[in-house]
């Protein structure tokens, strides 16, 4: 009896719900708009998923003419040579290298020019199939015209793919499942107003074979997070489990109407996915690569254990192994820079919810006339991110810094500006210095963005306080 209890105990440990499967398809989309990462940058991410036993890369950038705008066109010779490369070192890192085509702009289904499109599609595919890919992807996302109307057959998209599945398993005896991603591929775009399943999704949903992995965005393009109830009602549409294309830590959409893309860091985790049954996962980086990986590697724990993952913890523990001796700076930084907000995008946990807290205090209390409340705490919070700055301006290398050095220094700005917020609302009068300062932050906005509702947030709540010229208007 005695001998059996070990056996008996590590079952338990097996069958107990803490017990979580790694989703089976994991890895990076390199989905994004904006200039596509380049080969060293590529070949960087295939070792950074062999590290985070991470499986799977798609090969899908948006500024690829050859991926979207000219897929019938063959990729030119030397093009060719570094994809082909690229595969290799793929395949030594133990990642998919999956290829997608966007073709759904001008593809046609039938007739003549269907069977003419259906050929150069084959021709696209074989020749990457000679490099060595086994793995393909057809994208129809994004086509929707000005209106916000896409004119898409879903049908007619779903016999394509099972047609192109067919032809595939029919050549090649080594090429695995097709992915896809549909026109509609975020849930609340499935649906109707009444919540009536639309008719492409309708469409495509039932004629598409049940072997074609499908990957939808959530119930947004970007949005702050899936349920497992979320899920589950996407997958009923679906008939079939769906694989998710997660839009974090993409930062290619502009954060406000003057905003460039890119101009805010997504330093965040991932967070808010869910817990089982989540047949595949692609996590969409930012075009900074370098600042992408706090984001991956806590998407790579998700993935690798979806039931125990925890946000807080994967977030740190990556900062700590990426960013060693500067780990606490890159800390203060990244958690005034990660939540992703517009105007139809939410997503990423709060910024400095500790500064928001202090800030809140400081700024209830004053307008309220009293002795300002947390005011000692907020200075020590401002003193840390001034710090924060100066150290990872000083000390990170080069290709680091030439990713986020607008932002560290739109960083630094900003706490100075908040120190001087902070005498002001102590002094109840307004320094004529801070003004000038929040013009400077402002100017830089369009290419620097962050804690834009907390820490720039606290600046403009003082200077409307304060500002007397303001109050008589
Ligand atoms: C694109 C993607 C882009 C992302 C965020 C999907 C399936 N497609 O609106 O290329 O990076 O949003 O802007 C997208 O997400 N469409």
């Amino acid at each position: 009896m005695k001998k059996l209890a070990p056996i008996v105990f590590s079952l338990m440990l097996f069958s107990s719900t803490s017990f979580a499967a790694p989703v089976p398809l994991r890895g990076i989309v390199e989905g994004f708009y904006g200039e596509t990462w380049n080969f060293e940058t590529r070949t960087d991410m295939m070792n950074f998923c062999r590290n985070h036993n991470l499986n799977a890369y798609i090969y899908a950038p948006k500024d690829d003419p050859y991926h979207r705008d000219k897929w019938r066109v063959p990729y030119p010779t030397e093009k060719m040579h570094e994809l082909k490369n690229l595969v290799a070192i793929a395949k030594q890192n133990g990642v998919r290298f999956i290829f997608a085509i966007s073709p759904g702009k001008d593809l046609h289904y039938s007739g003549n020019e269907g069977n003419e499109d259906f050929k150069l599609l084959l021709r696209k595919i074989d020749a990457v199939y000679n490099i060595g890919v086994r793995n393909f992807a057809i994208f129809f996302d994004d086509l929707k015209d000005k209106n916000g109307k896409h004119h898409e057959d879903g049908k007619k998209q779903a016999e394509f793919l099972n047609k192109l599945q067919a032809k595939l398993t029919e050549r090649f005896k080594d090429v695995e499942n097709l992915i896809t991603v549909p026109t509609e591929y975020y849930r609340f775009d499935m649906l109707n107003g009444h919540g009536k399943i639309k008719d492409y999704t309708e469409d495509f949903s039932k004629n598409l074979n049940k072997k074609i992995i499908v990957l939808y965005t959530g119930n947004g393009v970007v949005c702050d997070g899936i349920t497992d109830e979320d899920f589950q009602a996407a997958n009923k549409i679906y008939g079939r489990d769906l694989g998710i294309w997660w839009n974090y830590p993409v930062n290619d959409y502009p954060m406000n109407p003057k905003g460039n893309r890119n101009a805010k860091l997504a330093l965040g985790a991932v967070e808010k996915l869910p817990t089982s049954n989540v047949p595949a996962i692609f996590f969409n980086p930012m075009g900074q690569a370098l600042m992408s990986k706090i984001a991956l590697a806590t998407g790579a724990d998700y993935a690798n254990a979806p039931n125990n993952y925890n946000a807080e913890n994967s977030w740190n523990h990556a900062i700590d192994i990426q960013y060693g001796r500067v780990a606490d700076a890159m800390k203060i930084f990244a958690s005034h820079s990660r939540h992703m907000e517009n105007s139809w995008a939410k997503c990423g946990a709060e910024d400095s919810p500790e500064f928001e807290a202090a800030a809140h205090n400081v700024i209830s209390s004053a307008r309220a006339g009293r002795t300002l409340l947390s005011a000692d705490e907020l200075l020590r919070q401002i003193d840390n991110m001034e710090k924060a700055a100066d150290i990872l301006l000083e000390n990170l290398s080069a290709p680091y810094l030439k990713e986020c050095k607008p932002q560290l220094e739109q960083f630094k700005r900003i706490a100075q500006a908040d120190r001087l917020a902070l005498q002001s609302l102590q002094n109840k009068k307004l320094d004529p210095k801070l003004k000038s300062l929040r013009e400077e932050i402002a100017k830089n906005e369009p290419s620097a963005i962050l804690s834009e509702k907390v820490a720039v947030k606290f600046i403009d709540d003082t200077i409307n306080l304060l500002d007397v010229k303001k109050k008589k208007r």
